[in-house]
């Protein structure tokens, strides 16, 4: 297949400027390494604001340790008063007092409204061990998603934060539906989750018209990551400029190849690979 890919910029001059909030991952699969693998083989210079340290590998996260919420405020503020962001995402989130932190400092640096901030409502990892506390869903419903660009959660997630089991076109247009009833711009229900069919239907919608995004299922063992990198790769498109529904079909574009060269890693579930953007 081939992809359309970002425009790079040339050597010497600054690049755009894209900002991760999310957790590290030791095992290099998901979280920022994730993030910061498809924002530099796409072109764009990575912005880091680390909200929690997983101990993690192939088999699954042990345990995490979170990182103090003025210190997460600290890193965003710090990057986006120097170098400027031209878009950003979140990860990992933890905790409802880390929401809030990274809410208000969203808020207070006047970022909401004119910068493209794509919120991936992280919940826990592949295996099912939490990666955010339950207690904080409501902070995410109310704090954070009415700052969203795009919020953009899998079937699972979908069925944490408004109680709908997708499992056809109907439920999922309900459900986006739902979605963007809290207040992101845009909601993209991921149907990677849905059963039964050899595709994998991902839906938009911006509160009057649907947008339909399809690829072929790649039914690799290997697809830790993939959410992650379908926001990262989205975010680098919007901060390019691009428009919601190209930026999320070009995420789409690139995660599926990321997916087609996905590898084994360890003894448990190997990581999707932007690494693909560099062999031959
Ligand atoms: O893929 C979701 C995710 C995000 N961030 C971190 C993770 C995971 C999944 O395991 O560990 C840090």
């Amino acid at each position: 297949m081939s992809v359309n890919l970002l425009p790079l910029t040339p050597p010497t001059q600054t690049p755009p400027r894209v900002l991760t909030i999310a957790g590290s991952d030791s095992g290099g699969g998901a979280g920022i390494q994730a993030d910061m693998r498809t924002f530099a083989l796409l072109g764009v210079h990575s912005l880091v604001a680390v909200t929690a340290v997983t101990i993690q590998n192939s088999l699954g996260v042990k345990g995490f340790h979170e990182i103090p919420t003025d210190v997460i405020a600290g890193q965003i503020e710090a990057v986006a008063t120097d170098i400027g962001i031209q878009a950003a995402k979140t990860g990992m989130l933890a905790s409802s007092a880390i929401i809030e932190s990274v809410a208000g400092t969203w808020r207070d640096l006047g970022l909401a409204g004119n910068t493209p901030f794509v919120v991936d409502p992280v919940c826990a990892s592949m295996h099912g061990d939490p990666l955010l506390h339950p207690s904080a869903l409501q902070t995410l419903r109310t704090e954070l998603f009415p700052l969203a660009s795009l919020v953009t959660p899998n079937l699972d997630e979908v069925r944490l934060i408004v109680g709908i089991d997708v499992v056809d076109s109907a439920s999922q247009r309900e459900a986006a539906k739902a979605l963007h009833a809290l207040g992101p711009q845009w909601a993209l229900v991921k149907g990677g989750h849905l059963r039964g069919c050899g595709q994998s239907p991902d839906l938009l919608y911006d509160g009057t018209d649907f947008y339909e995004f399809d690829a072929p299922r790649i039914d690799t063992g290997h697809d830790h990551g993939a959410g992650d990198t379908l926001g990262a790769a989205t975010a680098c498109a919007l901060a390019h400029g691009y428009s919601m529904p190209d930026a999320v079909a070009f995420g789409k574009t690139w995660v599926t190849e990321c997916l087609r060269a996905a590898y084994p890693l360890g003894a448990g579930h190997g990581p999707v690979s932007a690494l693909w953007r560099l062999q031959a």
